[in-house]
């Protein structure tokens, strides 16, 4: 649903920012524009302002973003401003931002310098897992805060389970969840937040598939498909765990694997 659009060209705010210390005590123009996108269809049917977002509104929310702190780069400013409509403006389903700034001091003729940063909402499934301590705390604690984080909303969470240890089965029995989480993050700021939040339980990597308080993995992202060194999704293993496939079932039956090109449900039916 990212065909419809609402575009702001090229809205001038005299700001601070700047590498220079003289950028951000003298300030200069700066040139912002927005395209919000948004499904339209319920306001263009039913003419209704509340379907849609104020552009009015969003504009002056921009300037005084723009005015109110300092930032070294406007890397950091078309940042800020594409996180902050997404925290505010529920129905934006990406946000893109350019910010130009034509008088930038490069000391060479030339146009105008910009900045473009798109972000979007994205649905994630979230393994949770522990077998360590006051397992029920540790995942609640988790939910919790990663229902806090910037960028991040727990839509769904699934029932725990009590399950036999896979792999290394000489350790404690887990209790085992599934999330679903609507996020602005991309996947690898997601990965980084979850090893966060397992570092926060206190886990200790001591070995692989070893007891632990906390663990975190991201099973699906839309219909991503990533594999380099540090994150593999789909989560390589999920087809093959019960553990992972039944709370995820109970939470996202239909949900697809794009690359099995099966639902949770089929892929649950083919392991039990
Ligand atoms: N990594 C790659 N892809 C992902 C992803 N999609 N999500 C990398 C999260 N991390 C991902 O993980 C090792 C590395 O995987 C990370 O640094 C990350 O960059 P880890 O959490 O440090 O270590 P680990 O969990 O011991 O290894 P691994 O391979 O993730 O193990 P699993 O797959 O998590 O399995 N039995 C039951 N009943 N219930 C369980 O929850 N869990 C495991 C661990 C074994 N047996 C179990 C359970
Ligand atoms: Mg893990």
């Amino acid at each position: 649903m990212m065909n419809d659009y609402i575009t702001v060209s090229r809205l001038e705010v005299y700001a601070n920012h700047g590498v220079f210390p003289e950028e951000n005590k003298l300030g200069q123009k700066f040139v912002i524009s927005l395209k919000l996108y948004l499904d339209l269809s319920k306001a263009g049917a039913d003419d209704d302002l509340t379907q849609s977002v104020d552009y009015g509104q969003v504009c002056r929310r921009v300037c005084d973003l723009a005015k109110s702190d300092t930032y070294k780069l406007i890397e950091k400013l078309s940042y800020e401003i594409t996180q902050t409509l997404l925290d505010e403006y529920e129905l934006l389903k990406a946000v893109e931002a350019t910010v130009e700034k034509p008088w930038a001091p490069i000391g060479l003729p030339l146009d105008t310098v910009s900045v473009t940063v798109k972000r979007a909402r994205h649905m994630a499934y979230i393994a949770v897992g522990s077998n360590m301590g006051d397992r029920e705390s540790y995942i609640g604690t988790a939910i919790e805060k990663l229902n806090h984080t910037r960028g991040c909303r727990v839509l769904r969470t699934s029932c725990l389970l009590e399950t036999k240890p896979y792999g290394v089965t000489d350790q404690p029995d887990f209790l085992n969840g599934a999330l679903c989480v609507s996020t602005y993050l991309r996947p690898h700021e997601l990965l980084e937040l979850l090893q966060r939040l397992e570092n926060e339980a206190m886990r200790v990597r001591e070995r692989r598939w070893g007891p632990r308080t906390l663990d975190l993995d991201i099973l699906l992202y839309d219909d991503v498909v990533i594999n380099d060194e540090r994150l593999c999704i789909p989560h390589a293993d999920m087809k093959n765990r019960e553990f992972v496939l039944k709370p995820l079932e109970e939470i996202a039956p239909f949900a697809l694997h794009p690359i099995y090109k099966k639902t949770v449900r089929e892929m649950l039916e083919e392991l039990v």
